[in-house]
């Protein structure tokens, strides 16, 4: 034992790094941010596509430690929250704990503490480390056959270049998640020229997006009136969406849903084929619910076209659909979505031995609950594989996980030892999630919920057993590694 401070390093200032610096801040650890980028905000920072919003209620989007009041609608624009994660980080005097514009390439467990190399070459070090990299922040970008040759701008929904001016300009959006479906639907209430590539079709919930008045705003800022009208939120959304069940359980709600978007679907087009190109033929719950007031109104102007069927290839000056049918396209939008299997990765981590995350992770991902892996000590994630996406709001899933890496860390700094999981309580619990995907409403069909192993990478059961299964802190699945003097530094290989 030493009475050396534990120093953490959190890799990422996105909503995850702010949350664990919160969490740090109270417990009174020492901490710094790594950021890539010059500022916060993670994905808020990253995407600024045209019609960006938040889709699940703003309100819960919060951080239970900084309430705010002043969102301008139900359903908050993209900018607004980037402002909240800003105005957050400056008042709580997060931006001093933050070291930007560095992007961590390699982390090294050296048997005593973790040595961090940036992508420019600096070195730092931390007795532990928190990947707080984001989930879905690696873009996918499929190599369509003759993608090199298009002539105009080309760019993936998360890297909008706003240099290139879309005035007059066809648009291509290839992808139809709620990406696409943001940006198509902004980009044709604008009036551009606007062709969406369609492949799968996904259903789609109806709901307003209204402005919160000042009388609203007023009276959420009362804790009182606040926790009153979240209630209410609540209860409406619930109405409105149904009871979350659903969205991972098979079953009467998940049926009546998808009877509700279909009805929607049909009362709002018109056009048969327009219809039959945006009926999905999968179960309602196969993949994120796309959230829309206005995208089947766009749909059907004479400004926007949807191309049923997906891309063939691409050509200099546009892009030939799965029936050979050629589209001019003068800019070209990927709303391919991202590699949901990348977690911190490019970043290359090596824990006991040196033993790398890449062999850890060769034949798939896995983690034990959604926070730690074995064999790589003092080394925990926010949202890693099999972490809640789908149902828990962000800031529930994190305290969740953020409570149990504090416990974690607690013995570490007590008796100054590395942790990791062991292997068989990684696995049991892991076999545990893999026994409940034919119980699951995606377990049932192809998205980017489950690996090639047919393991869902995200939490498959709902919001409570997250919080029940995450608080049990048991000793006996952890291996306590007795911390080595630092060896020689050796030169660290830059990738
Ligand atoms: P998603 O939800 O992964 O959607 C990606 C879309 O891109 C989806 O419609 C895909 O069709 C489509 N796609 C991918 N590759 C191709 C090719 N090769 N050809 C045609 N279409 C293709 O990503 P988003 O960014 O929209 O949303 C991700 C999350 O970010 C979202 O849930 C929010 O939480 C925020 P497919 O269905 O695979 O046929």
């Amino acid at each position: 034992m030493t009475d050396k401070p534990l120093k953490v390093a959190i890799i990422g200032a996105g909503m995850g790094g702010l949350f664990m610096a919160e969490q740090f801040r109270v417990a009174g650890i020492d901490y710094t941010i790594f950021e890539k980028a010059p500022q916060v905000g993670g994905t808020w920072y990253a995407n600024t596509y045209p019609g960006l919003h938040v889709d699940v209620l703003t309100r819960s989007y919060e951080f239970p430690f900084a309430r705010h009041h002043g969102w301008s609608r139900r359903y908050a624009p993209g900018p607004e929250v980037q402002d909240y994660l800003v105005r957050v980080a400056k008042s709580r005097g997060f931006m001093e704990h933050i070291t930007f514009s560095t992007e961590i390439a390699q982390a090294n467990f050296n048997g005593k503490e973790w040595e961090l190399t940036a992508k420019d070459g600096r070195h730092f070090s931390a007795d532990a480390v928190i990947a707080a990299t984001g989930f879905l922040r690696v873009p996918s970008i499929p190599s369509l056959p003759g993608k090199d040759t298009f002539a105009g701008p080309s760019f993936h929904s998360s890297a909008w270049d706003h240099s290139v001016d879309l005035k007059g300009k066809r648009i291509g959006v290839i992808g139809t998640g709620s990406s696409g479906v943001q940006i198509v639907t902004e980009l044709g209430r604008q009036g551009h020229h606007v062709t969406q590539f369609v492949r799968t079709p996904q259903w789609m919930m109806i709901r307003k997006n209204p402005k919160i008045s000042l009388i609203e705003r007023i009276l959420l800022a009362i804790p009182g009136t606040a926790k009153l009208m979240d209630a209410h939120m609540k209860r409406m959304r619930v109405k409105i969406e149904g009871p979350d069940s659903w969205r991972f359980r098979p079953g009467p709600d998940r049926d009546r849903a998808r009877a509700q978007f279909a009805a929607e679907l049909s009362q709002a087009i018109a056009d048969p084929e327009l219809r039959e190109k945006l009926t999905p033929t999968e179960l309602a719950g196969c993949k994120r619910i796309a959230k829309t007031e206005f995208y089947y109104q766009v749909a059907q102007q004479a400004n926007v076209k949807i191309v049923a069927g997906g891309v063939a290839g691409i050509e200099p000056a546009g892009l030939v659909d799965s029936r050979g049918a050629f589209h001019p396209i003068d800019v070209l939008v990927y709303a391919t979505g991202f590699d949901s299997h990348a977690y911190m990765r490019p970043m290359q981590v090596r824990g006991i031995g040196g033993i790398s995350l890449e062999d850890i992770w060769k034949n798939a991902v896995f983690s034990y609950k959604g926070v730690a892996i074995p064999r790589i000590p003092n080394f925990f994630m926010l949202n890693g594989p099999f972490a809640p996406v789908n149902l828990i709001p962000p800031p529930a899933g994190m305290a969740d996980q953020a409570k149990l890496i504090l416990n974690i860390l607690n013995v570490v700094r007590r008796d100054r030892v590395a942790v990791a999981p062991t292997e068989e309580a990684t696995f049991r619990f892991r076999d545990e999630v893999r026994a409940e995907l034919p119980l699951t409403t995606f377990g049932e069909c192809h998205n980017w919920f489950t690996d090639q192993s047919g393991t869902p990478i995200v939490w498959p059961w709902n919001r409570a057993e997250h919080t029940r299964r995450l608080s049990e802190f048991e000793m006996d699945d952890f291996e306590r590694i007795p911390l080595a003097p630092a060896p020689q530094a050796t030169e660290l290989e830059l990738s």
